[in-house]
Parts: structure tokens; C-alpha cells; sequence
């Protein structure tokens, strides 16, 4: 009994300890600049479902909203440029990869808010947190275990500051200009639920809301509640979102697509033999599936609703994805 308790004394006073990389500019910290080499190219379409801006009153309006409003979905096209886009409490915005990345060595993306370091404390930040979580197919995503030691019997107020180094696999806890890295190794135990680490199309980001009541409270993979600055009853609410890095992203396709957008008829062209063809919208459901034996054709699409599709193209040895926009 008496070596059972010392060894779960020992657990809480290691995890108390615990420490993950520091807030940037620190020794030891993962923060990628956002003029980083390692990072090829940026994410550039999304969707967003925005939260409320205040989830305890959730009739509490702002500017005529109850929902986070700050920003517009294309401020997260491209490259970090501190332009983002407020997700709202518990909001989620979903980035879709048309060449997708895949896990290499080390980091594969990296994830860019707009936090700011406090001016008294180079440790402490002003940070909102978010999950993040991954999908092959747009339908089962899988989350990166987060772990979240700040302590959970003081809430965080609305202009609150937090240590980065008891944050670990949440975007947001690195300030403006410095993305999360996140590695897919870490997800490697989904590849037999229907992950794919080397075709990795979809993003997701979910903002914690970050109230520690256990009414509204998220939780962390170890079952720690997310403490994050809360309430945040502003336009801004929430995470905010300003770009997507991406570290280990399959090379451009060989396939040419036009026109694109298109109202109608999209040309398909590729240098290779195209066996097959699979148009899914941004949801992931089918809309056609064709077998080919061509390396060029025409296809119809006056049908479609207006909107994002990735159009999946089976050639000899070697997949290729391209977004078709229908106008
Ligand atoms: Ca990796
Ligand atoms: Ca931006």
C-alpha cells in the first residue's frame, strides 16, 4: 500500500515537472519561423463552421453575431502574413490539401496563429489553443494526442497569459510569426482505421474553448481540462487561424486541368496513361467514378453544385489529386 502511494506521488510530482519545447526564442523551443526553409508550400482552401463567441451565453451578440466574425476564410490561403481568421469557441476550420502531405522524417506541417509574447515575462504568452486532427479521406479524421498541464483550478482569463512549455500537440502555442510543428509518425497507431500517412488531403483545426467549468470544458488526451483565455466575448473569438505550413507535401501534379474554374467542361490532360478517375467533393462523398485508358479527355460537369472538388486520377504506378472549382 505504503510503495503504491509513493509511486503515485512519484507520477504526480513527474508530471507536475513535465516540460515540452518552449515558447519561441527560447532555447529548446520547435517554433518554426515562418521564413523557415523546411517549409515548401502553404495551405490554400478551407471551409469554416465558426463557434460562438461567448458558449456559456451563447445568445450574447457582437456587431449584430453571436459568432465569431473576424476575418475571412482566404486570410489563411498562402503564407503566414498575420492576417487570420477567428474561429470562435469551439469553432473548426478544415484545410484541404490537393497535393497532400504525407509523414516524412521529423515535422510535416506547421500551424500559424497570431499569439504575442508578454512584454514583463519572455515565457509567457498571450495564446489560444486549438486540436488538430487529420484525415486521407475527409470523412474519419484523427486527432494528435494534445497534452495540456496548465493548471486547471484558476481560470485564464480573457486576456490571460500561458507557458508554452506545458503545452504540447495544441496549435497556438507558439506567438505570431512561428508555427506548431506536428509530425504524422505520432498517428501512426490509425493506419488500420483508415489513415493513410502518406496521403494526408485534409486539416483540421478545432479551437478548445478553453473554459475550465467541466459544464463547457475540453479535454486533453490525458484527461487534463484545456485551460486558454476565457471568456473572449470579441468578434476575435477564439483561435485564430493565419496559415497552414506545409513541410512534407507531395511534388506538384503532372495532370493539367482547364479551364479551372470552370462552368462546365474541364479538360483533363496528363503526361501518363490515366486508368481511372474519381471526383469527390469537399466532403469526401463520391460523385463519379470512370474508368479510362486515355492520357486526355473531357468531362462534363455542368451537373455539379457550385463549389471545391478533388479530382483523383489512378495512373500506371502513381495517384494524383487536383482541385477542380465549379463556378
Ligand atoms: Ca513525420
Ligand atoms: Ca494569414
Amino acid at each position: 500500500m505504503r510503495v503504491k502511494s509513493l509511486i503515485i506521488c512519484l507520477l504526480i510530482t513527474f508530471q507536475s515537472l513535465a516540460q515540452y519545447a518552449p515558447q519561441a526564442g527560447l532555447p529548446g523551443s520547435s517554433a518554426i519561423p515562418a521564413s523557415s526553409p523546411v517549409l515548401t508550400g502553404w495551405a490554400r482552401y478551407a471551409t469554416i463552421s465558426r463557434g460562438y463567441i461567448e458558449l456559456g451565453d451563447t445568445n450574447l451578440s457582437i456587431n449584430g453575431s453571436n459568432r465569431a466574425s473576424f476575418g475571412s476564410v482566404e486570410n489563411v490561403y498562402g503564407p503566414a502574413d498575420g492576417k487570420p481568421v477567428s474561429l470562435g469557441d469551439k469553432g473548426r476550420i478544415t484545410i484541404f490539401l490537393s497535393q497532400p502531405v504525407y509523414d516524412g522524417p521529423g515535422w510535416d506541417f506547421a500551424v500559424f496563429e497570431n499569439g504575442f509574447r508578454s512584454i514583463t515575462d519572455s515565457t509567457m504568452a498571450f495564446l489560444e489553443l486549438a486540436y488538430v486532427s487529420v484525415s486521407s479521406d475527409g470523412k474519419h479524421f484523427f486527432t494528435f494526442p494534445s497534452i495540456s498541464l496548465t493548471q486547471d483550478t484558476a481560470q485564464i482569463d480573457g486576456f490571460g497569459m500561458l507557458k508554452a512549455n506545458k503545452i504540447y500537440d495544441l496549435a497556438g502555442k507558439y506567438i505570431a510569426g512561428y508555427g506548431v510543428p506536428f509530425d504524422l509518425s505520432e498517428l501512426s497507431d490509425f493506419q488500420n482505421s483508415g489513415l493513410d500517412l502518406n496521403n494526408i488531403h485534409y486539416i483540421r483545426i478545432q479551437d478548445v474553448g478553453g473554459c475550465i467549468n467541466p459544464i463547457c470544458a475540453s479535454y486533453d488526451s490525458q484527461g487534463h481540462i484545456i485551460n486558454d483565455p476565457y471568456p473572449t466575448p470579441f468578434a476575435s473569438s477564439g483561435f485564430d487561424l493565419d496559415a497552414v505550413g506545409l513541410i512534407h507535401q507531395r511534388r506538384p501534379s503532372s495532370v493539367y486541368l482547364y479551364p479551372n474554374p470552370t462552368a462546365g467542361t474541364i479538360n483533363i490532360q496528363s503526361k501518363q496513361i490515366i486508368k481511372s478517375l474519381l471526383i469527390k467533393d469537399i466532403q469526401g462523398n463520391t460523385i463519379l467514378r470512370k474508368s479510362l485508358n486515355v492520357n486526355f479527355f473531357k468531362l462534363n460537369l455542368s451537373n455539379l453544385k457550385s463549389g471545391l472538388y478533388f479530382c483523383i486520377l489512378r495512373e500506371k504506378d502513381l495517384q494524383e489529386t487536383a482541385v477542380i472549382i465549379k463556378l
